[in-house]
């Protein structure tokens, strides 16, 4: 497959204004009839060439009503090429697919006896051909029909215009969807599912009717979801003034489904993940992510439908713009700083290892193989932070100004990041030029702040340089703002004068990076005071500086700013650990001593504690290593998590044991508790009498919450009754699909030594699918992303599993394997030996036949 570039884009050369589907649909087979009626936009020549996929059968076709002789047009594997045809005309196209054995999940395909569409990215091209490109917007009016008994649900975009009878059992409805949108955002469904139906007033008074569709089994497990609609359709009228433009808002959940939730206009289809929740069943992280997709999905009908993408390189004018929105949902929800703590930890892990490995890419990406391998961290979650950004730059009431000019410049067209860039530009008055190179540079910037201090003026000296990435050996520097703040001997907020170049914002400074070296002074600091860098995580770098571990300890108690609090006690673990590591133990116990005095605050919200608590993980350890010593850093990390349970012994059970009380609820004060419930535990856990609490909890818990944080630990151990506890937990939620990925997960996280055999027996339990999305990431991705030690256990047992798993995968969903892939590329900092086994991995995965152009393209550039 051939690369496409973003320099060669040109507009259509014709236009659709109107399309017309027939669905008929049947086990044995789905009939579609297409009517598509066609403008020219340019004349290069006569011919129509209209994208179309390997696995559907051409019935017939017709031009305005006359059949095409065979020599009038010609069919290839992704292409249908009628060789010429007027400036207007009607084009009817009718194609045969197989939908039952669509193992891949694009296009139209069977999950659990119903049938539903993915059209995104280049999914509608093998239902029907079609110009599958997001800048051509066409009115659709779809058709679906089916028997009625098996698929009494007919669903697609818009709104329903007509329903009834036909001979043989079959029914039909009829959609028409009054918004002008690209194929990818077409979408059916027609099946047996249970709906909640409610409804909501729009701010202008408008009905609209909201339905979420589910299996019969599961309508007592959708009420959240139904919850988080209603909420983020009131906070987009209240903080974007966004209002729902149609009637009815559909959501399906389906088990079968390669992302998360796709946002088709009216019609958005959700993997069960992000719909089901209920105490039993779900954590509370799991709850939040359910709000938080449903909000995702929901903003997108403005930021994405109605403004949507010209190209596929402009994913993250959507994607990025879409994250801020549900990240500042959530963030008005339920606790802001706890919120930029997840999103942060999220950015790192996923973002950062991209951007430092062979898969570097640009928000905005100047070529790809296989698009599907776009959807990634760097387009969605550093997409949006370069929002975020901007929104730090102008502040919230400008960005507003800037989004309103936005929509309203763009509505109803498919544009570009520039054009978003030009509006807030146009908005603000701010100069972004230097700014947009967040777009088009890949990689982790990396600031080193140097403070010195003398008669009460403190210079900051800031360096900023970029490592090369792929394609990219040399780098521009960025023009970003950094948030710092001071604080008094005693833990106080001080603002001291800031000469040009710096803005007090509140209790910050606003400070605009845009030199390698910026250097800054604040006058009549006073004696013993305190910066605190980095505030909020203004901007996503990594950031250094020659703060001490005294200053370190005195920001974690003190720091107003949750970010930068919480990031001063991960750089003092950091450093334990890392002097640890090179075998030489920090003297003066400073973080020991800050831990000490955290897990005795009483007064900090409890959900903030359990994070000030939590070290830094093995993999951000690890990344702060020249050499990544996996193994090292386990053993490490597990005897200071050892050290600080005994230390505090009585006061963790003694904390603990307060907070182990009173009934379940989901609002957030419990939540917090058990937050910092179920960190103390973890320690706890690791102390001799640590078999008794976590049995107890286990057995105990009345949520999934405990249950699940007891059942980790479980595992963790080599506690007597692990294994039949483990079994239980099978026996008693064999039938929940989405318990029993926990039950996957729990062990491909364990942090035993035999983790690699337990995950290798697993791949042949009888749960285990290779056709399921969610049951591949919850073995797969948990082991080969999340436990860094197991993963890399000597002797390349965990790269070989991996590479089995992909090829597997691979045969039925490339999508799924593809995204598999990116740890074996993760060799460039491993021992000699690790570094050849992961290479000889990718090697075989090449040297497979068949494998798909998805996961080739990855394991070619991994192996660069
Ligand atoms: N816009 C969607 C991205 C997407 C997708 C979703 C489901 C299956 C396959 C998919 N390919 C791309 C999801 C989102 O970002 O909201
Ligand atoms: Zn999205």
């Amino acid at each position: 497959k051939q690369e496409i570039f973003l320099k060669d884009y040109q507009p259509p050369h014709f236009w659709v204004d109107e399309i017309s589907l027939c669905f008929n649909l049947g086990e044995k087979g789905a009939r579609v009839t297409a009517e598509t009626k066609f403008r020219r936009n340019s004349k290069t020549d006569n011919a129509l060439v209209l994208d179309g996929g390997p696995y559907m059968a051409l019935e017939s076709i017709t031009v305005d009503g006359t059949p095409l002789d065979e020599r009038a047009y010609t069919v290839s594997a992704t292409a249908l090429t009628v060789h010429s045809v007027p400036d207007q005309f009607l084009l009817k196209v009718v194609t045969k697919l197989d939908p039952v054995n669509n193992t891949r999940l694009e296009g139209l395909y069977h999950s659990s006896g119903n049938f539903c569409t993915q059209c995104e990215a280049q999914g509608f091209r093998h239902i029907t051909y079609y110009p599958d490109r997001p800048d051509v917007l066409a009115k659709y009016t779809v058709r679906i029909e089916a028997e009625q008994s098996k698929f009494p649900v007919l669903l697609s975009n818009g709104n329903r215009v007509a329903e009834g009878s036909m001979s043989g059992g079959y029914h039909y409805a009829v959609w028409e969807d009054p918004y002008p949108k690209p194929s990818y955002l077409f979408a059916l469904v027609a099946g047996d599912f249970a709906c909640r139906n409610d409804h909501f007033v729009t701010a202008s008074g408008k009905h609209v009717e909201l339905n979420i569709y589910v299996a019969p089994d599961d309508l007592n497990k959708s009420d959240y979801a139904m919850a988080s609609l209603k909420r983020s359709m009131k906070w987009d009228e209240e903080v974007f003034g966004l209002e729902y433009d149609l009637d009815i808002y559909n959501i399906v959940a389906v088990s079968d489904f390669n992302m998360g939730a796709m946002e088709n206009k009216g019609l958005n289809v959700f993997n069960t993940k992000y719909v089901l929740a209920s105490p039993e069943t779900a954590t509370d992280a799991d709850f939040s992510h359910v709000e938080g997709v449903i909000g995702h999905e929901y903003f997108h009908n403005w930021t994405g439908n109605r403004v949507t993408c010209r190209d596929w390189f402009q994913l993250s004018l959507k994607e990025g713009l879409t994250v801020f929105r549900d990240q500042e949902f959530t963030s008005d929800m339920a606790s802001r700083s706890l919120k930029r703590l997840d999103d942060v930890r999220i950015l790192r892990l996923l973002q950062f290892t991209e951007d430092s490995g062979p898969l570097a890419h640009p928000v905005r990406p100047e070529k790809y193989v296989e698009i599907n391998n776009f959807y990634t961290a760097t387009v969605y979650n550093k997409g949006a932070e370069v929002i975020r950004m901007m929104h730090t730059l102008m502040g919230a009431e400008t960005f507003r100004k800037g989004m309103d000019l936005y929509i309203g410049r763009h509505d109803g067209h498919a544009v570009t990041c520039e054009d978003f860039v030009v509006a807030m530009e146009d908005a603000s008055g701010l100069d972004l030029k230097q700014f947009r190179l967040w777009y088009s540079q890949a990689g982790t910037p990396h600031l080193k702040v140097n403070i010195t201090c003398s008669h009460g003026t403190a210079k900051l000296t800031i360096d900023q340089s970029c490592k090369p990435t792929p394609g990219q050996p040399d780098k521009k520097p960025y023009h970003m703002p950094l948030l710092v703040g001071w604080l008094d001997s005693a833990g106080n907020p001080i603002c001291p004068n800031i000469g040009a170049g710096g803005k007090w914002l509140k209790e910050s400074c606003l400070l605009e990076l845009k030199s390698p070296r910026e250097v800054f002074e604040f006058m009549d600091v006073p004696e013993g005071a305190v910066i605190s860098l980095h505030r909020q995580f203004s901007a996503p770098v990594k950031l250094d500086h020659n703060l001490s571990d005294k200053e370190l300890a005195f920001l974690m108690a003190y720091d107003s700013d949750a970010y930068a609090r919480w990031e001063a006690a991960q750089q003092l673990a950091s450093r334990q650990f890392l002097s640890e590591v090179n075998g030489k133990p920090l003297i003066d116990g400073a973080f020991e001593k800050a831990f000490h005095f955290a897990l005795r605050d009483e007064e900090t919200d409890p959900a903030f504690v359990a994070e000030l608590l939590t070290l830094p993980s093995e993999i951000d350890l690890g990344q702060k290593m020249q050499t990544l010593d996996p193994a090292g850093i386990h053993q490490v990390r597990e005897k200071l998590i050892k050290k600080l349970a005994l230390e505090n012994k009585e006061y963790l059970i003694k904390r603990y044991t307060k907070l182990n009380t009173g009934v379940y609820s989901l609002d957030q004060t419990s939540v917090a508790k058990r937050r910092l419930k179920n960190i103390l535990l973890a320690y706890i856990s690791v102390c001799p009498e640590g078999a008794t609490y976590v049995e107890t909890q286990f057995k105990a818990a009345d949520n999934m919450t405990d249950r699940m944080a007891a059942l980790q630990l479980l595992v963790h151990s080599d506690y007597e009754n692990r294994q039949e506890l483990l079994n239980g937990f099978y026996e008693t939620w064999h039938s929940n699909a989405l318990v029993i990925d926990k039950w996957f997960s729990v062990q491909a996280l364990s942090k035993r030594s035999d983790t690699v055999e337990m995950v290798l027996k697993l791949v042949e339990h009888p749960s285990f699918s290779f056709k399921n999305p969610n049951r591949v990431r919850s073995l797969v991705s948990a082991f080969s992303m999340l436990n860094q030690a197991a993963f890399h256990i000597s002797g390349g047992a965990g790269y070989r599993f991996l590479a089995e798993m992909i090829v597997k995968v691979d045969a039925y969903n490339p999508q799924t394997a593809a995204k598999l892939v990116a740890p074996l590329g993760r060799w460039q900092r491993l021992n000699a030996v690790a570094m050849r086994q992961m290479q000889e991995s990718l090697k075989w995965i090449l040297n497979k036949p068949n494998i798909s152009d998805d996961v080739r393209e990855l394991c070619l550039k991994s192996i660069e």
